[in-house]
């Protein structure tokens, strides 16, 4: 039999993958929490989980690194999703991709009258597509992370992040003032693999396909 592997990051993604893979019959050798190991074998001598970052998740299948992969909406929307399939929404790591301001700042009226808005973001596509389909100029300021402070330091006045609890936002004094689109992980799938190794793949896409029905 081929060997087959599955691309994931530790964390939200694993954390809720974690149920779903023993629903599907997949016993890791080891927990890619703790270990440092970055390919973790399984019960399945056929089947191994290769633990990624979270945004190269969708390179690692699109290039074959791996056949399968766990990756949110956010990560897939700002890839592009080239050369993959993505079968099934698996409806876990939920969230809302939005666009937050700083408690006071008129975000309507700068839309209306057409200014320029500084947008802090890790989603540089997805946000440049966004604000050009509303016709709204903006200097997007690339960054990889805590986003949430750069309108505290004057950095943007915008930002483009993940909302779940809305916690942090209203810790750092954000509100959400338009939702980009709901965000979930889906189970992604290398085209190619998919045709090579079909009799492996599509029960496996078929099991999680049935898992993530059975957690709702
Ligand atoms: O950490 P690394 O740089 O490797 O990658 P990452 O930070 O993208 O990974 P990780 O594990 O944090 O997130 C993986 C995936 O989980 C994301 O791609 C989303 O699809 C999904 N997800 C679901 C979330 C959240 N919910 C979420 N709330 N990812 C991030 N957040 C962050 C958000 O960015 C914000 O900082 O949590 C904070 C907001 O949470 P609340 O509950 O306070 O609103
Ligand atoms: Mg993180």
């Amino acid at each position: 039999m081929a060997s087959i592997s599955i691309a994931l990051s530790k964390g939200r993604i694993y954390d809720e993958t974690a149920p779903l893979l023993a629903r599907v019959g997949i016993r890791p050798k080891e927990n890619p929490e703790t270990s440092r190991k970055l390919v973790i074998a399984t019960n399945r001598r056929d089947l191994r989980l290769i633990i990624v970052r979270a945004s190269d998740t969708p390179t690692y299948v699109q290039r074959g690194g791996a056949d399968l992969g766990i990756a949110g909406r956010d990560v897939l929307v700002e890839h592009g999703g080239e050369g993959l399939y993505q079968p099934v929404d698996l409806g876990i790591a939920a969230c809302r991709m939005v666009v937050a301001v700083p408690k006071g700042f008129d975000y309507e009226r700068v839309v209306r009258q057409g200014a320029r808005l500084r947008v802090a973001t890790k989603y540089v596509k997805t946000t440049r597509e966004h604000f050009a389909a509303k016709g709204v100029h903006v200097d997007l300021i690339r960054l990889y992370g805590s986003m949430e402070l750069a309108p505290l330091t004057g950095l943007a006045d915008a930002i483009v992040d993940l909302v779940a609890t809305g916690r942090t936002l209203r810790a750092n004094d954000l509100v959400a003032v338009e939702e980009i689109m709901p965000v979930s992980a889906r189970l992604i799938v290398n085209q190619a693999a998919l045709k090579l190794k079909s009799s492996q793949l599509r029960p496996l896409v078929d099991a999680f396909a049935r898992a993530a029905r059975g957690r709702r």
